[in-house]
């Protein structure tokens, strides 16, 4: 339940903005990550990089307007009206200028404001179909300024330059863990983690305390796009409800849990996941 909900309506007066691209059909990035983050009570304005018909998986065709361009003229825009936001959260980027861009955002936020950037880039071992290696680096570089990050495995050895392991063990994804925040981020959460058969989950560890924070829900015998996108912005909503890394975890693991057991009997229903319907049944 979030911040609004729980305090009977006080205002969350945290703001958040996303960049992303929109995918306009295919429930990901900034169609998932605005409502999300709304529905727990957050302002969440968007700084879209580009504009596709659908998303990259599962789709052939797909259209795309870059909007590089486009972004330095909202922002400054932005610093002339003196907007600031608590949050930068970034995923899905297409263009490698658009990185410089986004880490001289970090003057738009607030003190103690959080560059968080999920290196959505890469899933089962390969690279999205529209991306290459220079992404890659750029991202690398993203992650060594963002205060929080939340690869995903496949995403991880990317950022690491390791070769893919679809099932790493827990020494392992630990390891993974300490040498990305070795790279520069307070916090580094590995999605899609799974040591035990019937289970899956994310792993976080902070490099204040180095503690390791674990989260495993019942895994699910189908997996969907844009889960990811929906997982990083519950993530995100709890964390900046100042909520517990644990209970961060548990409430987007269970999210997305819940999301799929939605969708599943829609076998038309392949491309995304109805977030809606659990949104709307924990935020009545
Ligand atoms: O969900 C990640 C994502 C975001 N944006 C675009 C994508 C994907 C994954 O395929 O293609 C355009």
């Amino acid at each position: 339940m979030g911040n609004a909900s729980r305090k009977g309506w006080i205002m969350n007066t945290k703001k958040i903005v996303s960049v992303q691209d929109i995918s306009c059909y295919g429930q990901c990035s900034l169609t998932v990550a605005q409502p999300v983050l709304s529905a727990y009570g957050f302002e969440t304005a968007i700084l879209p990089s580009a504009i596709l018909s659908t998303h990259t998986g599962g789709f052939t065709g797909f259209t795309v307007l870059d909007l590089t361009d486009e972004m330095p003229k909202i922002v400054n825009h932005w610093r002339s009206e003196k907007i600031k936001f608590d949050a930068i959260y970034t995923g899905y980027i297409g263009d490698t200028r658009q990185f410089a861009l986004i880490k001289e955002m970090r003057d738009l936020l607030n003190p103690g404001g959080l560059l968080i950037c999920d290196p959505a880039m890469a899933d089962h071992g390969k690279l999205y179909v529209a991306l290459n290696e220079n992404i890659v680096a750029g991202m690398r570089e993203l992650v060594r300024e963002s205060d929080i990050i939340m690869p995903n495995i496949t995403e991880a050895c990317f950022l690491l330059d390791i070769p893919y392991k679809e099932a790493p063990t827990r020494d392992e994804i630990n390891s993974m863990l300490k040498d990305l925040a070795a790279m520069g981020p307070d916090t580094v959460i590995i999605t899609g983690v799974s040591y035990e058969e019937g289970k899956l989950g994310a792993v976080a560890y902070t490099k204040a305390d180095s503690k390791i924070t674990e989260y495993f829900a019942t895994r699910m015998e189908k997996s969907y796009h844009g889960t990811g996108d929906i997982f990083s912005s519950v993530l995100i909503a709890n964390l900046l409800d100042g909520k517990t890394l644990y209970d961060s975890l548990a409430d987007a693991c269970e999210f997305i849990v819940e999301c799929i057991k939605e969708t599943m009997p829609d076998e038309s229903h392949v491309y995304g996941v109805k977030f809606e319907q659990v949104l709307a049944k924990r935020h009545k």
